[in-house]
């Protein structure tokens, strides 16, 4: 199973600066311990992280017919981008939403998102934790589609 993790604006600058909303861990900490989960389960993980809308539409439409799922972070693109949710649903690819803080508990214009009414779930508020039960959810998803929902 091959995965594909996408990480929206300003992740980049995870670690350096406002630890007390998003941690201490740097995107490339959180990647290599996420790649590390993957591959001790067998799955194959690639990352991609860009603080351009349509970089992130690129990187989706390229991956239709390679990826069995999607994890995106799409950091304030989430409450904003018709054009990362069209590309998500474009490639019909199963997605699964996360964020690092609660965006329910923060500021009104957090609380709507583009991409949550299509996902197959949606994870908030574990900081980067987060990754590690978004990444569980979406293999669980994909496993049990495959096996015809029986499991
Ligand atoms: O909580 C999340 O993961 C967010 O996606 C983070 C976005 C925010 O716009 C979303 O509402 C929720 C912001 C990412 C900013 O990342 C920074 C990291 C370190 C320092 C400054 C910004």
């Amino acid at each position: 199973m091959h995965l594909l993790l996408l990480n929206g604006p300003n992740l980049n600058l995870l670690g350096q600066r406002e630890p007390g909303l998003y941690g201490r861990q740097t995107l490339d900490q959180i990647e290599t311990s996420l790649c590390e989960r993957a591959c001790a389960d067998g799955l194959t993980l690639e990352c991609f992280q860009s603080n351009f809308e349509g970089a992130l539409v690129d990187r989706i439409h390229q991956a239709m017919g390679k990826v069995d799922g999607i994890l995106i972070n799409a950091g304030a693109y989430t409450h904003t981008s018709i054009a990362i949710r069209d590309a998500l649903l474009g490639t019909a690819i199963p997605y699964v939403e996360l964020h690092l803080s609660n965006t329910h508990a923060r500021e009104p214009f957090r609380h709507r998102s583009f991409l949550a009414d299509r996902a197959v779930g949606v994870i908030c508020g574990f900081g980067p934790v987060s990754y590690d039960l978004a990444l569980d959810g979406l293999v669980r998803h994909l496993r049990n589609s495959a096996s015809g929902g029986k499991s």
